[in-house]
């Protein structure tokens, strides 16, 4: 369990290079525009870059895999943006991983690469495997590779095997892979939204009886206040940035709530604007709430309590759908303006301010992300922004709603069609009565419960539909040291990543059609569905030849392997969803609430929004019928003399733990990833500088994690708090340390010590 295992991200040879400049007050325009081109020309080149960027999110062409914000319906002809298509040129890549590359280099020299290195090397192209006490990847034929998994499948019983889904996958493929892990008779279905959105969907069906949110596109349109808590989209959502701009041009106000003054809430320009000749950033944020990490439950609190005390709320509203308004008051007394300050670091001034927008506002919309859900109290404090809303009675009202923005393309599709550990009642038996198998009922592993079943040798077989589970999830070291006790680990996957390379006793790579590849079967061409942010399920088409002819869609793996470990008798017919994704439609149609007359619904262009009781009819599926407000303790936030609060965030060139170059433009950080983000006078109460090395130790109950060799940048962020980026501080992340209720790892709320290397190397400014 050393980092010469190869869990680490970084690699020595990262390390020298750090350049620093000052941080980007503007998002996109023309540095944006040219960082698109020279990204993806130098994957795709000319013709195949201006081929493929023209089919992203256009009604006939495939759906943008960069992240879940939806299209507007008059998709103009260019509807991505610098990260969407940055991702898109990295599955588009003309670089290929032939079985030959894996004869001349062993998984342990592999292991030793960086993310970024092992990225770049192209799309994995046929099925390999790694024997058991094997250290090269052999090349292995479909067949096999399938008996090999279901051989592991048969030979133990279904609760020592485990099925991970990463947010990419599309509707179908994840209905497949659901019937078939339940056909097989398992809930153990960990995904990415276990580390990403849990805690939105706990807190949300708690207090309005949905797991998402209750906004559409064209709400943004009419708000008049659009509070964006714990999010950074100029880098992670950036088409959101185009909704907030014509939001502000109608004349609504934007709040962001954040340690950080993340480059395009500050000032944004349009790319298509300079087209248009009009000259000139425009700002975005009118206000800025420079919470410290950790802050905002104390900051709801602040405004709560302004709104109350002004009686700036919906009386009507409150009395007609909601419930636990007067608890909710009674507890509020209890927290002092000092507490709120402290905790927040905010001033009550500052708080009465946004109060004061917020109690001026007809339609307001809350908008979060990662800086929300990845904390101790992730459920409580969505809960806590829930309060705000209902208090003003904004659900169910143009303009107004909750907006969780989800990460990966598909994430919350995938949910719906049951990736999901802990299935409803009402689901499973809708799912009998449509397909006609017997689900087991019993609630399986989420991310970390899998981790700790791996730990604790509970697991045999671990197939992963994308995704990169080991230097995703925290703990690396641990989590790698689980994942070598598993007899066989499958990725199913587009590109090589840490997961292929620190597995199980044995180990397959599947390679997969991509989101932007023609899948032909059964002479047809077929396409798949996907929902996004805003409940809407439309068709995604993908153009180009497929990176090899050895790749397979993963409806078909699924299927294949189904065939192979299911009683040849079963009551799927798995030979025909293999090859028709129309007859999956047909049988997710019978199965999933919503999706009536599927087929017919998805080849309307726009597609069609799923039902939102909530923004519909005010309609609260809630235990009690009604819109709860639901009211939590403020977290302890003391910390120790000489303790930081570190929050794990994404740079500009990475997507998730793919890491598409070494640069942060926005923050202006270049050339190297192992850094911390400080505030400029705690530094100097360290008598540290800019360079100054560190190791870091982080604390969690007692036990503690290192990870050696950081640079520091002063940053403007809150004293005490620091930031670096994921995933090379994963293994700072304790297994434990997780979200109440959503067991979501506490990512943004990591607390460490930290420690100059001696001598201090030279340090320049
Ligand atoms: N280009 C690109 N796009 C992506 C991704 C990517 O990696 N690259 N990832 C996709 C995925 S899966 C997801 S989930 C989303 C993630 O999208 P984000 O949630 O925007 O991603 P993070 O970088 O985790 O940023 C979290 C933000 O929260 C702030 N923050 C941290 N702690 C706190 C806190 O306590 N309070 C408040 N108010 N703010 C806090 C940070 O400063 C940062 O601005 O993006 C999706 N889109
Ligand atoms: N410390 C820290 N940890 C975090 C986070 C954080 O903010 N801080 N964020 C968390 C969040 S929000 C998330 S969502 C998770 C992300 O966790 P994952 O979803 O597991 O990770 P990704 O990096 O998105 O997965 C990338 C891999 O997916 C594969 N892939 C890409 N496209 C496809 C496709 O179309 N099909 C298939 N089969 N495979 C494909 C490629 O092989 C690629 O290497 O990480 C979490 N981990
Ligand atoms: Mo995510």
């Amino acid at each position: 369990m050393s980092e010469d295992r190869g869990c680490s991200s970084t690699t020595p040879s990262d390390d020298n290079r750090l350049r620093i400049s000052s941080p980007k007050a503007v998002a996109a325009g023309i540095p944006a525009t040219i960082s698109t081109m020279r990204h993806s020309i130098a994957k795709m080149g000319v013709s195949r870059t201006i081929r493929t960027l023209s089919m992203v999110n256009q009604k006939d062409g495939f759906d943008c895999p960069g992240c879940a914000w939806p299209d507007p319906s008059d998709a103009s002809s260019f509807e991505f943006c610098e990260n969407g298509a940055k991702a898109v040129a990295d599955e588009a890549t003309k670089s290929r991983v032939e079985p030959k590359f894996f004869e001349n280099i062993t998984v342990q020299e592999l292991a030793n690469k960086s993310d970024y290195w092992l990225n770049n090397q192209g799309r994995l192209v046929h099925p390999m495997y790694l024997p058991p006490g094997g250290n090269k990847y052999q090349r292995i034929a479909w067949d096999e590779a399938l008996d090999i998994i279901s051989n592991s499948l048969k030979s133990s019983p279904p609760e020592r095997a485990a099925f991970y889904t990463s947010g990419r996958t599309s509707n179908e493929a994840a209905f497949l892979y659901q019937l078939f892990a339940r056909s097989y008779g398992t809930n153990n279905l960990p995904d990415c939204s276990n580390m990403c959105h849990e805690s939105s969907g706990r807190g949300l069906n708690a207090s309005i009886g949905i797991g998402k949110g209750t906004v559409t596109l064209d709400d943004f349109e009419h708000s008049d206040l659009i509070m964006v808590i714990g999010q950074n989209p100029g880098t992670n959502h950036p088409r959101m940035l185009t909704a907030l701009r014509d939001a502000k041009r109608k004349g609504a106000k934007i709040i962001h709530v954040n340690p950080l003054a993340e480059a395009g809430l500050s000032r944004f320009k349009h790319p298509q604007d300079y087209m248009n000749l009009s000259f000139g950033s425009e700002r975005l944020a009118d206000v800025h709430l420079q919470v410290k990490i950790g802050g905002d439950a104390a900051l709801m609190h602040g405004l709560l309590k302004y709104c109350i005390s002004t009686g700036a709320i919906d009386n009507k509203f409150i009395q007609e759908y909601s419930a636990g308004f007067s608890q909710m008051c009674t507890n509020l007394e209890n927290t002092t303006w000092e507490r709120i300050e402290e905790d927040s670091g905010l001033v009550r001034e500052e708080i009465e301010r946004a109060g004061e927008m917020f109690a001026d506002s007809k339609a307001v919309i809350a908008c979060w992300a990662m800086g929300l859900t990845q904390h101790r109290n992730g459920v409580a404090v969505i809960q806590e922004v829930t309060n705000l809303l209902l208090l003003g009675g904004h659900i169910g009202r143009a303009g107004a709603g909750l907006c969780p923005v989800r990460g990966h393309s598909n994430v919350q599709g995938d949910r719906t069609m049951g990736i999901w550990e802990s299935p409803s009642e009402e689901f499973l038996l809708r799912m009998d009565a449509g397909t006609g198998i017997i689900s087991p009922r019993s609630h399986g592993y989420d991310v970390v419960g899998n981790i700790r079943a791996m730990r604790d040798g509970l697991i045999d077989t671990f197939v992963c539909m994308g995704g990169n589970f080991l230097s995703a999830t925290p703990d690396t070291e641990l989590t790698a040291s689980s994942l070598a006790k598993v007899g066989l680990t499958v990725q199913i996957s587009t590109k090589l990543n840490r997961s292929h390379l620190l597995t199980g006793k044995s180990a397959l790579i599947l390679p997969c059609l991509g989101r932007t590849e023609l899948d032909i079967a059964n002479g047809k061409k077929q396409f798949v569905s996907v929902e996004n942010s805003m409940s809407v399920v439309h068709t995604s088409r993908g153009s180009l030849q497929p990176a090899s002819s050895m790749l397979r869609s993963e409806s078909w793996i699924v299927c294949s392997l189904a065939m192979r470990t299911l009683p040849s008798d079963h009551c799927v017919n798995w030979l025909e969803h293999s090859i028709n994704n129309d007859s999956t439609r047909d049988l997710i149609a019978k199965s999933i609430a919503g999706f009536e007359n599927f087929n017919q619904r998805v080849r309307v262009p726009s597609g069609f929004t799923l039902p939102n009781p909530p923004r519909d009819s005010r309609t609260f599926m809630t235990e009690n019928g009604k819109a709860n407000f639901i009211s939590n303790p403020l977290p302890d936030m003391n910390l120790k003399e000489d303790h930081y609060v570190m929050m794990t965030i994404r740079s500009h060139d990475q997507y998730n733990t793919t890491i598409y170059g070494l640069h942060d433009r926005y923050r202006g950080i270049h050339g190297n990833r192992r850094v911390i983000l400080m505030n400029a006078q705690d530094m100097s109460d360290r008598g540290w500088k800019t360079r100054t090395r560190v190791n870091v130790t982080s604390h969690f109950k007692g036990s503690t994690r290192a990870a050696n060799n950081w640079q520091l940048v002063p940053y403007d962020m809150p004293r005490g708090n620091i930031a670096t980026y994921f995933p090379e501080a994963n293994p700072l992340v304790h297994l434990d340390s997780t979200a109440e209720l959503s067991n979501t790892p506490t990512s943004k709320w990591i607390i460490c010590t930290l420690e100059s290397l001696n001598p201090p190397s030279s340090e320049e400014e």
